[in-house]
């Protein structure tokens, strides 16, 4: 049936005389059913991607995409003047991530289906979700954000178990979504959620009394871990997200004719950071509950388990306290124990050890009993091997590998940018879209000097679209003829979005010197900082008081805009994304695992500004010297600095006078005028005393990198050069990419 006569259908009226809110609810529920009838995956052995963040974004338009109705739809809205932009905005974005660990677990279920692997994603249903983030006084305000409607996306199941928890038990209820590949299958994304969950303990803030587990498990993502109530509260998610997997896991393999003996031969589970660890014992215990023994147990889940580590960061590196698994999952800790005193049997080296001090390390865990660890970039799986984790590495060299992250195009360039996507598949045809590598071809292009202008011509129109949004939403105006320099990110000083400030700081005083740019400069933020992270709101606080002093300078605003949008998450990605110039990737080398708005960017014609960190390693190499501006201090630089522990910023500040001049405005009169001296001075201090990751010493050589940068901008058909080469190397960051090699190496399912 044509899709015009089955949406009037549903609707039971002309679409000319339904309003977009009748529209998105009977599209909504047109997609569930063509989901619905897709076929997925019924192979022998399944993957189970457990992971305590899934940032889908909202999903009409992908799946549209994947579903291969997009163009119709879009035709027939068009007919009565309506657009799916304002059809989709009636839908609302689940935050179950905080960023790229779940952006990256999303991406990935997309590839899962795409490719027709036998894989789910498995999850909890945070009714809301991350905190919805505002400003107020400039400073950083954190609300709640509902965003499970009546109808949505969600599909009540029959699966429902008990989970045990210390002195109390719970039932559980699973909602699935169906995620539509790009190739005719779905998978499903598994979200469990508990039955007395109480939605009226949440006011208008975030706090709740985190002591009713039974009413708040699943109301938040990471409720604020600063005290040890929140803490425990993650661990309860955390074991009702296991254990519920583990549940399904054994269910299903049974299902299938395992007698749980073979159960490696039914299911692999990937483990997504830490927060899933306790897998590993729950699903011990659960065999040993079905009649397995111990050392059998053991060697089964062994089998089964595979770990993904996402940071060095020790701060994210889980260790709980045993006093908090006795009480949250005492059947736990004898199995934990367990694990422990094997190890301490056969290993000499202490540092390996489960349990120490009266903590337990997931990560150790995961390495001891998983049958492979691998790292998100080249780069940091080798500061995993060599450093971080070298101590394991020499246990076993042969667990270890290398996966490169990547991202889905159907989501970041197909549906966030149709413009572009036309214009590729106008040169190469449609085959990028199953092959990224066909990008490639894009290379034939670099000197013809019509596509180079039509490129151009793509970019100017994404931002047009991207000023219309930012003045609609936010209020917010934006030059579209300025240069379009983007940091979004997580906030945290190792991203180093304070040295992008001083930058500001420092551009600021030169056209009140009179240096004023030849081109309007726009200097975009968007980031989240968690709510008990003191500083990283501290620096929000800095960009948002700069915000309004340089906007509000009439010597200044015509040549320099600061810009912070306000909750940046995935529909905010999507918009800011596709009219990018400059991509900030200018984390402190070492220390950011992989990054992958860096490579959404590149797929959509931005140039990286970077560290050599992370993927931008990779991106380097792929689209060479001429087409990326590095600077700053190299990794093992880095590294040895920190083991030398000598790094002083005061002698930095004191040697520079530019460096000097920007920090000392963080507390200036000026900034008083706007600002919180208490924030203002905490961040000046800190910078002063301290400053961890290391801004100072790269902050001239980021100064030129900018500038160059800024520079090179000017020759537009250089620029245009440099953006077809970055899109034409970009089809090695897809996501299917990514996922094969996770298939071919790790999971192997048939
Ligand atoms: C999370 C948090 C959340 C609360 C505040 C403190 C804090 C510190 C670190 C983390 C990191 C969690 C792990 C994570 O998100 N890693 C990211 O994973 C991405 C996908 O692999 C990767 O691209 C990013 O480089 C990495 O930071």
């Amino acid at each position: 049936m044509a899709f015009q006569q089955e949406i009037e259908t549903k609707l039971q009226k002309g679409i000319n005389v339904s309003s977009n809110e009748e529209i998105y609810y009977a599209l909504l529920e047109l997609v569930k059913e063509k989901a619905e009838d897709k076929v997925s995956n019924e192979g022998k052995k399944k993957l189970y991607y457990i992971s305590a963040e899934f940032l889908i974004g909202k999903l009409l338009s992908n799946n549209l995409i994947n579903l291969g109705m997009y163009d119709e739809v879009k035709e027939t809205l068009a007919k009565y003047g309506k657009t799916l932009a304002e059809i989709e905005e009636i839908e609302l974005e689940p935050s179950l991530g905080n960023g790229g660990l779940g952006r990256l677990a999303a991406c990935f279920i997309d590839s899962i289906a795409t490719l027709g692997l036998n894989g789910d994603g498995v999850g909890l249903n945070y009714h809301y979700g991350l905190f919805k983030q505002v400003f107020e006084n400039n400073l950083q305000k954190e609300t709640p954000n509902p965003w499970i409607t009546e109808k949505s996306w969600l599909n009540e199941t029959e699966t429902s178990y008990q989970v045990n928890f210390g002195g109390f038990n719970v039932t559980s209820r699973l909602y699935d979504i169906d995620v539509v590949g790009y190739n005719n299958r779905t998978t499903k994304l598994h979200l469990f959620d508990i039955e007395s969950v109480d939605e009226s303990i949440v006011g208008d803030t975030i706090d709740f009394d985190k002591e009713e587990i039974e009413k708040n498990l699943t109301l938040f993502l990471y409720p604020d871990d600063s005290d040890d109530k929140g803490r425990l509260l993650r661990v309860y998610q955390q074991y009702f997200m296991v254990s519920n997997a583990a549940h399904l896991i054994l269910d299903e393999a049974v299902a299938k004719g395992s007698n749980l003996h073979d159960l490696a031969e039914y299911a692999t589970v990937q483990i997504n950071d830490t927060h899933p660890s306790m897998v590993i014992p729950e699903l011990i215990r659960l065999l040993q509950e079905r009649g397995i023994l111990m050392d059998e147990a053991i060697e089964i889940v062994s089998k089964v388990c595979a770990y993904t580590n996402h940071t060095i960061l020790a701060e994210a590196l889980e260790k709980w306290p045993i006093y908090f698994l006795d009480k949250a999952v005492p059947q736990l800790m004898p199995i934990i124990r367990e694990l422990d005193n094997r190890i301490r049997g056969k290993v000499d080296d202490e540092s390996t050890y489960i349990i120490k001090d009266g903590l337990v390390h997931m990560a150790h865990m995961d390495i001891h009993y998983g049958y492979s660890v691998n790292g998100v970039a080249y780069l940091h799986t080798e500061i995993l091997k060599d450093t971080e984790l070298n101590n394991f590495y020499k246990l076993y060299p042969e667990k270890f590998n290398n996966k490169t992250n990547g991202i889905t195009f159907r989501r970041w360039v197909m549906a966030c940018n149709p413009e572009l996507s036309a214009l590729i598949t106008e040169l190469i045809g449609d085959g990028w879209k199953k092959d990224a590598n066909e990008l490639e071809k894009l290379g034939n292009f670099v000197n013809d000097d019509a596509v180079l202008d039509k490129l151009l011509a793509v970019k100017h129109e994404k931002k047009k679209q991207l000023e219309a949004y930012l003045k609609e939403k936010q209020g917010i105006e934006i030059d579209t003829h300025s240069i379009i320099d983007i940091q979004i990110k997580r906030l945290h000083e190792y991203k180093r979005q304070q040295m992008n400030a001083l930058f500001v700081i420092h551009k600021y005083f030169e056209i009140k010197a009179g240096k004023k740019p030849g081109r309007p400069i726009t200097v975009l933020f968007g980031a989240k900082a968690a709510p008990a992270y003191i500083i990283a709101k501290d620096i929000i606080h800095l960009i948002l008081c700069l915000q309004e002093i340089i906007n509000n300078d009439p010597e200044v605003s015509p040549y320099l805009k600061v810009v912070m949008v306000e909750n940046y998450n995935v529909t905010l990605a999507e918009k800011l994304i596709p009219a990018c110039d400059i991509s900030e990737q200018i984390s402190l080398a070492s220390k950011e695992a992989s990054g992958t708005s860096n490579m959404k960017f590149m797929l959509n014609g931005a140039v990286t500004l970077g560290t050599k960190d992370g993927a931008n390693v990779e991106i380097a190499e792929l689209v060479g010297e001429d087409n990326i501006f590095t600077f700053g201090e190299d990794s093992q630089t880095v590294i040895d600095r920190y083991a030398r522990g000598d790094y002083s910023s005061r002698s930095y500040y004191e040697a520079d006078e530019d460096l000097k001049k920007a920090v000392d405005f963080i507390v200036s009169d000026e900034m008083m005028a706007v600002g919180c001296k208490e924030n203002l001075e905490r961040l000046y201090n800190e910078l002063l005393n301290k400053d961890w990751f290391m801004t100072f010493p790269d902050f001239q050589e980021y100064v030129k990198a900018k500038e160059a940068i800024y520079a090179a901008f000017e020759d537009r058909k250089r620029w245009a050069k440099m953006m077809l080469v970055n899109i034409s190397k970009a089809g090695f960051f897809s996501s299917d990419r990514t996922i094969e090699q996770y298939n071919n190496d790790i999971w192997k399912l048939n």
